[in-house]
């Protein structure tokens, strides 16, 4: 029983998407922080990633290495990594009743190798039932804005840290590889608009938030306090 003296529905899974330095990560945390002052046992996890087999192969594909076996052999290896993730975690988090909130999950394989990398769809969709094993969001929300925008708050965070390196990567990335991927997590938002919801990311932290609180209110009204009688 929760806070507000109502049942609080069990077993929700949540997944953000969107193109790089849109806020996600950020956005994560806000929503389950939120979740939790209502005492709903959140689970917070992040792909690729999430099991340490998961995360040894996250560790594999972001140093670069599989980029010469091309992008096939990347979109298996994310769905590698996801398979682990889901039977190791998500899936006993939603059976134990907890809401899992996941910082990219499947629509980045679907964005990233196949509708920006060019891997056909029949591979995406034989590696997304692989790697799912029936454990499809409930709601996914899409944060959406012009990727120069995103890639200088990216820019800034890494010399913020001192990072000048990553910063100077992001300012030779492909922009164009960029617009596209945008326009896949649109598509995908298209053509699932039951599960999707796309959000504008190019405004403040807290007002982003609040826009997304009212969706996850909206799709799950029992999160909302009751009416007073009047
Ligand atoms: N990938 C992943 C695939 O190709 N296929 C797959 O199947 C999967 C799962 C993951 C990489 O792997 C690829 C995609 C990626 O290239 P990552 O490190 O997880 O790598 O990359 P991102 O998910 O893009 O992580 P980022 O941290 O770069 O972006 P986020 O999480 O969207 O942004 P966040 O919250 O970290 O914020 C970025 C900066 O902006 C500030 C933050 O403080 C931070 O400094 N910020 C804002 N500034 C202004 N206004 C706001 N509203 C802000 N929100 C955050």
């Amino acid at each position: 029983m929760a806070k507000y003296g109502i049942d609080i529905p069990s077993a929700r899974f949540l997944t953000f998407e969107g193109g790089e330095g849109v806020g996600k990560s950020t956005q994560v945390k806000r929503l389950a922080a939120r979740l939790s002052e209502q005492d709903i046992p959140v689970v917070r996890t992040r792909e690729p990633g999430g099991t340490p087999k998961a995360e040894a192969i996250r560790s594999f594909i972001l140093q670069g290495k599989p980029e010469s076996w091309g992008v096939g052999a990347e979109a298996v290896l994310f769905a590698a990594a996801r398979l682990d993730h889901v039977n190791g975690l998500i899936a006993p988090a939603l059976e134990d009743g907890k809401w899992v909130i996941c910082d990219r999950f499947a629509d980045s394989t679907r964005a990233y190798q196949g509708l920006t990398g060019g891997v056909e769809d029949g591979l995406i969709d034989a590696l997304e039932d692989l790697a799912l094993n029936g454990q499809r969001p409930d709601l996914t929300l899409i944060l959406d804005m012009n990727p120069e925008v995103a890639f200088e708050r990216v820019r800034q965070r890494a010399l913020d840290d001192g990072m000048p390196a990553i910063a100077d990567r992001f300012e030779k990335e492909d922009i164009e590889f960029h617009r596209r991927l945008r326009e896949g997590f649109l598509t995908i938002a298209k053509d699932n608009p039951d599960r999707c919801v796309v959000l504008s990311a190019d405004q403040d932290e807290g007002a982003l938030a609040a826009d997304i609180w009212q969706v996850v209110t909206q799709r799950f009204p029992e999160l909302v306090p009751e009416e007073e009688p009047a």
